[in-house]
């Protein structure tokens, strides 16, 4: 079994360039061969490729959706392959919508293999707006809603099944940024949000003893890591800060509990964005980060 790490390099569905520097800067902070240290068989499979960023103005709620559906396809398809591969595909962002891409073909892989989907959605925004809604028109906003069936046909059927999830597939985590629209669709939806005011109250480790409960043997964990999930003054290299996330310690510990279910199948690290980080720092934390999501600890290996 191999780590297979597939870039992306697009911010078709951000509201800022540069995240689509993401796959080199976290190559440049030495992801692979740190986690070749880690013990694992890496294979770096290079970047994708797909339209350049027309820069446009979003139309009937929408920035870029052609260029957005021709990237999700390249990252679906090759997500796909890993997983039937039986590797561990590492999508490296690029922007936020990707997720649609990368986490269509792990449930589809899930179905396939009869095993039960968790996605473990680490961010700042919850992701879940859609063309009636949307400040920003920018896709980037709207990933979750569209895996769940709330979004244009082009990404809603992606793969074999539409739509690829539901809202129980979900635990959000580090949420603190949500839209006026976007609130009351959650909570009709029902989507499972542990907010920063609920990790201030109860602590990172109640809450994700919470979000990680009945994860099985039989359990897929995909993780979709959204770089802006941390706190900004850790992690300035993010195109839309919000302040007040987890700290480095809070979000180790969310890494390491993680790690110990045993179950991580996939992860997406996305919105990483150079064009805001100083000396890369931003893409150092997300790889030792990302060290602790596959294993590493303080004593034990
Ligand atoms: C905002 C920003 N909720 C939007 N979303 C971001 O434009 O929909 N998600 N930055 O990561
Ligand atoms: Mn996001
Ligand atoms: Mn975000
Ligand atoms: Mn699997």
């Amino acid at each position: 079994r191999s780590v297979a790490l597939v870039g992306a390099p697009t911010d078709i569905g951000a509201g800022h360039r540069g995240s689509s520097m993401g796959p080199e800067a976290l190559r440049v902070a030495n992801l692979g061969a740190r986690l070749a240290r880690r013990g694992m068989h890496v294979v770096d499979r290079g970047n994708l490729t797909g339209p350049l960023n027309p820069w446009a103005p979003p139309t009937d709620g929408y920035r870029h959706l052609d260029e957005v559906v021709a990237w999700n396809t390249a990252v679906y398809e090759a997500v796909y392959a890993e997983l039937k591969e039986g590797n561990l595909p590492v999508m490296l962002g690029g922007d936020h919508c990707l997720a649609i891409g990368s986490i269509t073909a792990v449930a589809r892989h899930c179905r396939e293999k009869g095993t039960k989907l968790r996605v473990i959605w680490l961010d700042a925004h919850a992701d879940f707006n859609t063309s009636q809604i949307t400040p920003s028109g920018n896709i980037h906003g709207m990933p979750v809603a569209c895996l769940c069936g709330y979004g244009p046909d082009a990404l809603t059927g992606l793969g074999d099944v539409t739509p690829a999830t539901s809202p129980d597939v979900f635990r959000q985590i580090g949420i603190r940024s949500v839209d006026e629209g976007e609130k009351r669709l959650v909570h009709e939806v029902g989507v499972d949000i542990y907010d920063m005011r609920y990790i201030d109250e109860i602590g990172m480790k109640a809450a994700m003893e919470e979000a990680l409960a009945d994860i099985d043997a039989n359990t897929h964990v995909h993780v979709s890591f959204d770089v802006d999930f941390l706190d900004p003054s850790i992690a300035p290299g993010v195109g839309t800060t919000v302040r007040g996330g987890p700290n480095y310690r809070e979000a180790q510990l969310c890494m390491e509990m993680i790690a110990d279910t045993g179950r991580v199948g996939s992860l997406d690290i996305v919105e990483l964005n150079p064009a805001f980080d100083k000396r890369n720092q931003t893409a150092r934390l997300a790889v030792d980060l990302v060290e602790s999501l596959f294993g590493k600890s303080t004593l034990m290996r």
